[in-house]
């Protein structure tokens, strides 16, 4: 059966992310996107009403929402503004690998940590010469007696100034290309530094720094999932949390329409309110369009995760077509504000170039489509269990 009917539960949560984006996050994002300053009382308020670590199981101290409550969560929040929405969201990209395949040790120390107090985790993947092409990365994790060692640099890492543990992706077998990844749970200590802080087009609430790990040493125990398996738990981390991000573009399309709209009723050229005009009625209009499949992808994308089953085309057909849905609608929202749009004293220009990170992280649209090129035209395993695609 069909149905998009929320129950009564998900509309309060969703109710109560709206009123936290509208009373915390909203007046305050316009103050630092500007700054470009890290909005950690923010963050903490978010922590102590529970909308961080939301998919952690209770077991953990989490409340261990389903996949579909995440994306209320954050297309609310993002409504409010996607750069803090993503700091809030980090930690849950972080956790996700260890939620997939860390010992049961790892996870009640490291997802329990996160949740008993207020603490943030970053995901290390990406590197400067290995973006897309995950493969190519050269960060090394050499087995020495009980320990591994680290060394290599991660860039683009969300919160990763302000993380107390990482999950990194590292080469365990330098010549297997993606069969020699695996991935590990990295404790911040004094070997691991923070190197830069980048200067962003948009987000620019979120934290996003390069982390270097020299020398750093771990206990053979934080391996997550088995050795030269990492690329996979990275897959199916990003099948998991791809909509997400999908969510937080329909946030962000959601915010720029609405602030076109009601400009639309009020702006008067040619002695009628614009929105009387054709032309700019169309744009609302596809704006709309936009708002209500990306929503609808996304939702989708996640209650198949909810049913445990493998969502890896549906997870990119949401966070392709909402991302570039995203792009266009802010676009036309600054063109429905006309020159007033093009200036920092009106809302959209924010969005516009919030929007455009959407097309980028957590796979870029091309890689997206590569994605569902793939499983198309070379479907692998469809309907699969979650955890059988583990095992597998
Ligand atoms: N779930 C489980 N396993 C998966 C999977 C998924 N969604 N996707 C791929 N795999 C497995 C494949 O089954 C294959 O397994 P075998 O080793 O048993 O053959 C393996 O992973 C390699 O898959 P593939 O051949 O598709 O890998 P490629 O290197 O050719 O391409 C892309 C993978 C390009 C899709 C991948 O590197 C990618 O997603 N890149 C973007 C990375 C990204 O999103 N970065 C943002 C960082 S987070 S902000």
């Amino acid at each position: 059966m069909v149905d998009f009917t929320l129950t009564d539960e998900q509309k309060a949560l969703r109710e109560m992310a709206h009123d936290f984006a509208a009373k915390e996050i909203r007046p305050v994002a316009w103050e630092y996107d500007r700054d470009g300053t890290w909005p950690e009382d923010v963050l903490r308020k978010a922590w102590e009403l529970g909308l961080m670590n939301t998919h952690t199981p209770e077991e953990y101290g989490g409340p261990g929402a389903s996949y579909l409550d995440g994306t209320l969560i954050e297309e609310e929040l993002s409504w409010g503004c996607s750069g803090i929405a993503t700091s809030i969201s980090a930690n849950g990209l972080a956790s996700a690998p260890l939620a997939l395949g860390g010992s049961e040790e790892l996870k009640k120390r490291y997802l329990s940590m996160l949740t008993e107090d207020f603490k943030l985790a970053s995901f290390c993947l990406t590197e400067p010469d290995a973006g897309s092409d995950v493969s190519g990365m050269r960060t090394t994790a050499t087995r020495k007696g009980d320990k591994y060692v680290i060394n290599g640099s991660k860039c683009f890492i969300t919160n990763g100034g302000y993380a107390d543990w990482y999950t990194v992706y590292a080469k365990t077998d330098k010549d297997a290309g993606h069969r020699g990844i695996s991935c590990f749970l990295v404790p911040r200590d004094d070997t691991v530094s923070v190197d830069k802080k980048e200067d962003k087009m948009g987000q620019r609430a979120s934290n996003t720094a390069t982390i270097t790990f020299n020398e750093t040493e771990i206990p053979a125990g934080h391996l997550i999932g088995e050795e030269n398996k990492g690329f996979k738990i990275a897959m199916m981390t990003l099948d998991r949390t791809r909509p997400g991000v999908a969510a937080m573009a329909t946030g962000i399309a959601r915010a720029a329409f609405e602030f076109a709209t009601n400009y639309s009723k009020e702006r008067v050229q040619f002695g009628v309110p614009i929105a009387m005009h054709q032309a700019i009625q169309f744009m609302i209009a596809d704006m709309a369009t936009k708002v209500h499949l990306s929503r609808l992808a996304t939702w989708n994308s996640a209650v198949l995760l909810d049913q445990g089953r493998r969502n890896t085309i549906e997870s990119s057909h949401a966070k392709r077509f909402a991302a570039d849905a995203a792009m266009e609608v802010t676009t036309d929202a600054v063109q429905v504000y006309g020159g007033y749009g093009f200036i920092k004293d009106y809302p959209v220009e924010k969005l516009m170039r919030d929007a455009k990170i959407m097309q980028l992280y957590e796979g870029t649209s091309q890689i997206q489509r590569l994605v569902i090129a793939r499983e198309t035209l070379l479907p692998r395993r469809v309907d699969e269990p979650a955890a059988a695609v583990a095992a597998g």
